[in-house]
């Protein structure tokens, strides 16, 4: 007779880069099998939902790829030929590495290089305190949000909005460049539910009429890149008809009359032809949104992802301005909560060890940095050395073709901190195990709403598997690293901070499980005044000096447009030789390049595809599901057309980031995507490509 198995249920918070941040019950099973994970139904913004790759999480914890033991390699560069040695050895060699690379050079040859494979604060961001107790180089995170969060701050003043949840409360809500059936399934539950309980409109606005565009009301299928000219456009008509708040306007923005003013020439018919849309399409949803006073604009992140993206993101952020639906509850707009927490990040970060002068690159240029190239290495020394945690750039990071011939530099040291063996950690000369989030303990916060979370250890770790802390920790011991950070646990870290940043104490939390630190009414709307010294909205920002924390040098702002507008100057146009616009829109069962390891993800997503509208199709001799390459001026990638109607002409969408050696000869979709830094802070136009497409005969 076999014994029932013991099943515990314990709160969690889901890890993963993803705005939803969802609280979790995970069933432990016998003290150390994950059984099935749910959302919480106790959580206001989860409300019991969570995605179905987190629902399948053990898929991923128990996965038999994982890594259990730290590796040195033993082979060639990138040839995968590793043998497991002992903890303390892998840890003297990077020590080792990174003291002679420190030696020849100076501390900025080593780059301590991260994202967001967790969002826990202490394993994400405890590497920045080994960088600046050790003075080595800095890094411009650009990889993500620099584009939209410099948008958005430059209308508000500051990264904060409606209260999610109003959502609820709203009669129109606008789903703008963002596909949160894929990309934060939440979102969806609060938008359907205005629409049960009292009717409200969906509005989509994508380059594709992917899942959220199939569940909208309105889905307005733009050009890629010119969301700011139908912005311009429907605050046209809102103030040809009337639907103007003037009121509000005269309040709380700085210049409404020079905006109507600019506004004047930029009609319907003028959007239409760049956007592709027609005249009453975007009369229809002018007059919806200036009719509906209590909008919810939720602006996303994959608009702003073109060089053009952060004028973008400000345009669409105007029109709530315009119609004063920052006045009424369900009404405003919200890209990201990023900005009300209030974090003391000095302990997690050793923020207060921090040299001035240290130079600092920029994460989307690492191929550039590792190539030598003077400008990305901002005239310093070269990088000989480094440490990558919680992010996989030999897959997600543009301009592959130099990411991966940086990586291969036999005169560059690395160490990859890892889960599984991703195609960075193939390329590194030392590999550590990493543990799960369900295997260490950390405090999160989120995006996409506004609560403050722990996930706490449940599990042991299989193997030799280490946290991210204890990584830190052990190179801090050989390396001299002084910081108080290095002596605590991570447990210790959370307390320490949730109590310098007035916001409890750790077991507070523990009891509560979520804080919500949801700003009052009038402040996230702004009624209490915009984020600028005046209180006012910017209609006509000063780029700038847009008041974003970052560390990157800035753009060339001069060159931004004064007030909204379509500004085509900076992107990447068809063109004859390259015809086509090529963007890389996120697929459901991956996230970025997590989840390429799990057999349901892989399965659901089969293969890297391109979608061609079947016009295109038929007039390059392309059938479904035939080899093509598209070809632009950094590369080729081969894989397969699918025809897809619900694209315009011209324009291609491959979704995903399946890892490069997914491809026939290696090369994947980011091969093709640039690192150049758009205005006017840098960032990463992922969705802004030009390409020709060919049809390869076999
Ligand atoms: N399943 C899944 N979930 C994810 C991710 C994933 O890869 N897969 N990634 C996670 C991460 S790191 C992030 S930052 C978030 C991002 O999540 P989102 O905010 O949803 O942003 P993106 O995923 O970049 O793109 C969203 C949509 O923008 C569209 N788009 C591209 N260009 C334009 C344009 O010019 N105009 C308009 N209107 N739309 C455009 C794309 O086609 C896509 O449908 O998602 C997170 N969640
Ligand atoms: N073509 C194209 N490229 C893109 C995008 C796109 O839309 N199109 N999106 C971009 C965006 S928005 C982003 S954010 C980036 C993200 O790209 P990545 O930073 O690569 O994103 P993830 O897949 O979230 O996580 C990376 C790795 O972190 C590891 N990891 C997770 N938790 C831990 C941990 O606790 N410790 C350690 N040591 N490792 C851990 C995971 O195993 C995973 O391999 O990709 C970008 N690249
Ligand atoms: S929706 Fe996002 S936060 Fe929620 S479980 Fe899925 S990946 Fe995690
Ligand atoms: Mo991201």
């Amino acid at each position: 007779m076999t014994a029932q198995p013991r099943i515990e249920r314990h709160s969690s918070t889901c890890p993963h880069d993803c705005p939803s941040v969802c609280a979790l019950d995970v069933e432990v099973i016998d003290g150390g099998t994950i059984g099935r994970v749910r959302g919480s139904a106790r959580h206001s913004y989860t409300a019991g939902v969570v995605c179905a790759k987190v629902a399948r999480y053990a898929e991923r914890i128990h996965h038999p790829d994982r890594l259990t033991k730290p590796l040195i390699r033993t082979g060639p560069k990138g040839s995968g030929l590793f043998a497991p040695i002992s903890w303390d050895e892998a840890l003297d060699r990077t020590a080792e590495a990174f003291r002679s690379a420190a030696a020849a050079h100076g501390p900025e040859a080593v780059w301590p290089y991260y994202y967001a494979g967790t969002m826990g604060l202490v394993m994400r961001d405890g590497i920045n305190r080994l960088r600046h107790a050790m003075g080595y180089s800095g890094q411009h995170s650009t990889i993500c949000t620099t584009l939209a969060w410099s948008g958005f701050v430059a209308g508000t003043g500051r990264l904060a909005g409606t209260d999610p949840r109003e959502m609820a409360e709203s009669d129109c809500v606008v789903i703008w460049g963002t596909n949160p059936v894929h990309t934060q399934v939440n979102l969806m539950t609060h938008a359907l539910a205005a629409r049960k309980a009292r009717g409200a409109r969906i509005v989509a606005v994508d380059i594709y009429d992917n899942p959220t565009m199939k569940q909208a009301d309105l889905a307005l299928l733009v050009r890629p890149g010119t969301d700011g000219a139908l912005a311009c456009a429907v605050m046209h008509v809102l103030f040809r008809d009337g639907h103007a708040d003037r009121d509000y306007l005269a309040r709380y923005t700085d210049c409404p009359d020079a905006l109507e003013a600019h506004l004047a020439t930029r009609d319907p018919a003028w959007a239409a032809a760049i956007t592709g849309l027609s005249v009453e399409e975007i009369e229809t949803f002018a007059r919806l949104v200036g009719t509906t006073k209590n909008t919810f604009f939720r602006l996303g992140y994959g608009f702003s992802r073109s060089r053009n993206g952060a004028v973008n993101m400000h345009a669409a952020l105007c029109i709530p301005a315009v119609t004063g639906a920052w006045r009424h509850r369900g009404g405003g707009a919200f890209h990201s909560n990023s900005g009300i927490y209030g974090l003391d990040k000095r302990l997690i970060e050793g923020l207060d060890a921090r040299r001035p002068g240290v130079r600092v690159l920029d994460q989307s240029q690492i191929g550039r940095v590792l190539m030598g190239d003077a400008e990305a290495l901002r005239g310093g020394p070269p990088v000989t050395a480094l440490l990558i945690q919680n992010t996989n750039p030999v897959s997600v990071a543009p301009e592959q073709e130099l990411v991966k011939r940086g990586f291969a530099r036999e005169d560059l040291f690395v160490c990859v901190h890892e889960q599984f063996m991703t195609e960075t950690a193939r390329m590194a000369d030392v590999v550590l195990p990493a543990t799960m989030f369900l295997e260490h303990d950390d405090l999160y916060t989120s995006g996409g709403h506004q609560h403050i979370q722990l996930g706490l250890k449940r599990v042991d770790p299989p193997g030799a598997c280490r946290s991210n802390h204890d990584v830190l920790t052990g190179l801090a011991a050989r390396l001299g690293a002084a910081h108080l950070g290095f002596a605590m646990s991570p447990r210790a870290i959370i307390d320490a901070t949730l109590r310098e940043s007035g916001r409890g104490t750790l077991a507070e939390l523990e009891a509560a499980e979520v804080l919500d630190a949801q700003p009052p009414f009038a402040q996230a709307h702004y009624l209490d005044g915009f984020g600028y010294p005046d209180g006012r909205f910017r209609f006509s920002p000063d780029w700038g000096s847009v008041p974003i924390a970052h560390d990157g040098p800035r753009g060339p702002v001069a060159t931004l447009p004064p007030l909204p507008d379509h500004w085509e100057a900076p992107l990447a146009a068809a063109t004859p030789e390259h015809p086509f616009r090529l963007a890389t829109s996120p697929a459901r069962n991956f996230l970025n390049s997590s989840f390429t390891e799990t057999p349901t993800s892989l399965a659901k997503e089969r293969y890297p595809t391109v979608m061609i509208h079947p016009d295109d199709a038929a007039a390059h001799g392309i059938g479904e599901g035939e080899w093509v390459r598209l070809v632009n001026q950094r590369g080729a990638v081969t894989l397969r057309a699918t025809l897809f109607p619900g694209l315009r002409r011209g324009v291609l969408i491959a979704e995903s980031i399946w890892p490069n050696d997914a491809y026939p000869d290696g090369r994947g979709i980011n091969t093709l995507t640039g690192a150049d830094a758009p205005a006017p802070f840098g960032g990463a136009a992922f969705h802004d490509n030009h390409v020709a497409i060919e049809r390869l005969r076999h």
